[in-house]
């Protein structure tokens, strides 16, 4: 049964239509200058690259937007990955949610202690407190040593996602097979088009309200056949439902025919994931609760698997 409230109708838009029906965001021409001129600031370089998207995106219900429907991610999952993919030596285009968690300031931002917390006054100067010496110095290192090798980039609806997806992926396509995709957002499947959108705030006299949202068309399609079909595309599948999460992967990877499927479970994905190809079985990464409990990120293993495979798929290439 379809929860109340929500009108479910099964109408596919076309990819390659949607962008001519919504609006594009306002930071679409400064993030296409900004990424052109990073790729060629590191064009000698020959580093891999690879393009992380993180955090969930809002969907609109008013043009003038006072409410929206969002999802759980708190983009810790691209965050932490965007670090292990510098660390590694790569480039990271950080396509992040607003407010959501950013690579290395994940650690001071979002938690129980805030960033003066870390902080005391010692004769009127600011400095660490010695408890988190270790720590601060750690971070800020890796932060200082990789900054320049970061360039983020926000959204924060779904249409600022597509978009913004869109013009970074055919900046990112002519380096083809050095080039990742890792597309850990949480990318709303269901959302209200521009011209079918109340234009003012919905008003609350008439009592209840029913929503009909349309199914957002999977833009992996376009992406992995037209956008940027040389590079190495890892998307990611969340399913709350252990039995279905094998079955959507395989699906679609067949269908998109990219490369992986990271797949995962929304209560487990902390220190379990799957990796799902077309041919092999799936292969399982986890780490312990002591070593989650201890701080260690399950995104290291992620990474490294998948750097590994990338390496392989560029050297299939060379
Ligand atoms: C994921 O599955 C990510 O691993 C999480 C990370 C969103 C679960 P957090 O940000 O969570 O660390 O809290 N991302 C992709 C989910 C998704 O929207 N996939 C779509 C699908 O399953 C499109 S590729 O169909």
């Amino acid at each position: 049964m379809e929860p109340a409230g929500v009108a479910l109708e099964r109408k596919i838009i076309d990819p390659d239509t949607y962008f001519d029906h919504n609006r594009p965001p306002a930071n679409l021409q400064r993030t296409h200058d900004q990424v052109a001129s990073f790729l060629e600031k590191h064009k000698a370089s020959s580093r891999p690259i690879v393009l992380v998207t993180s955090g969930g995106t809002t969907v609109p219900l008013e043009n003038n937007t006072v409410r929206f429907v969002d999802n759980f991610s708190a983009g810790t999952r691209g965050s932490a990955s965007a670090e292990q993919f510098l660390s590694l030596g790569y480039l990271v285009i950080f396509l992040y949610r607003e407010n959501s968690l950013q690579p290395f300031n994940r650690h001071y931002t979002h938690n129980q202690k805030g960033l003066l917390d870390y902080l005391q006054l010692d004769n009127g100067n600011v400095t660490v407190d010695p408890a988190y010496m270790e720590q601060v110095k750690s971070d800020l290192l890796k932060y200082l040593s990789s900054k320049d090798r970061l360039l983020q980039v926000t959204f924060t609806t779904l249409s600022d996602y597509l978009f913004l997806l869109r013009e970074i992926s055919r900046l990112v396509a002519p380096l083809g097979s050095q080039a990742m995709f890792y597309l850990a957002a949480a990318v709303s499947d269901f959302f209200i088009p521009s011209h079918s959108m109340a234009e003012h705030k919905i008003q609350s006299g008439s009592g209840d309200l029913t929503l009909r949202m349309n199914q957002v068309p999977k833009f992996l399609r376009p992406l992995v056949k037209n956008w940027a079909p040389l590079c190495f595309i890892v998307s990611f599948k969340l399913e709350t439902d252990v039995k279905l999460l094998e079955p959507k992967a395989k699906h679609a990877l067949e269908k998109y025919g990219h490369q992986i499927v990271v797949a995962n479970l929304l209560n487990t994905r902390k220190w379990q994931v799957w990796l799902v190809t077309r041919d092999q079985d799936p292969c399982v990464l986890q780490i312990s609760k002591e070593d989650l409990d201890a701080g260690r990120d399950i995104e290291q293993d992620i990474v490294a698997e998948l750097a590994r495979r990338h390496k392989e798929f560029m050297s299939r290439d060379a």
